[in-house]
């Protein structure tokens, strides 16, 4: 398959004041654009990879250790769901129905703030924290560079890109204060809800 840069599902001023225009201009018109660009030229047509899902790309590169297609293709499949997991008027304190009984489960919604912003801290360098499911439960998870939870046997729900270009402009180095803002005010949980059934 070929690999495409999708539209962000929004416009660029509407993560205001949380992210700015800027950093989304940047984010995903030059950093996404070059992943799709180079996971073209490694995992696109005419590559082992061909006819393969994102998903699969995803799996097998990480069990081949295929570290330059872990890392493009990883950062196009985290991309892609990045834009989806935010939305103007995100976050809040409730979770869509068919969270409900899997965050209670985790020790409910404060916990699962508090440890998804400590694995984000927790990420030295470049990265991604998580919310994954694995045999039907949830968990909080980080890994780094360009890799994401299905290289680990997990289904990834939420994903927050720690890597300086997602909050340099808007943040500088106060990652902790990034993090709390795409928790408290961005996340998307229908977004999140809908993952459940990939
Ligand atoms: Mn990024």
């Amino acid at each position: 398959m070929s690999f495409t840069l999708p539209d962000l599902p929004y416009a660029y001023d509407s993560l205001q004041p949380f992210m700015s225009a800027e950093t989304l201009e940047f984010h995903h018109d030059k950093h996404h654009k070059a992943y799709v660009d180079k996971g073209n030229e490694l995992a696109g047509d005419g590559t082992k990879y061909a006819g393969m899902s994102i998903e699969d790309i995803c799996k097998k590169a990480y069990s081949d250790s295929d570290q330059a297609v872990v890392n493009q293709i990883g950062q196009h499949y985290n991309h892609i769901h990045f834009w989806q997991w935010m939305k103007g008027g995100g976050g809040g304190t409730r979770v869509p129905g068919k969270l409900e009984p899997l965050v209670d489960a985790y020790g409910g919604l404060d916990k699962v703030r508090s440890d998804f912003i400590a694995a984000g801290m927790g990420q030295f360098g470049s990265g991604w924290c998580w919310l994954a499911i694995r045999d039907g439960k949830l968990e909080v998870a980080k890994t780094p560079n360009g890799e994401n939870p299905l290289m680990h046997g997990a289904q990834p729900i939420l994903g927050c890109d720690v890597w300086e270009h997602s909050y340099y402009i808007d943040y500088r180095n106060a990652r902790p204060k990034y993090l709390e803002a795409f928790f408290d005010s961005l996340v998307n949980w229908d977004y999140v809800e809908s993952r459940l059934d990939c």
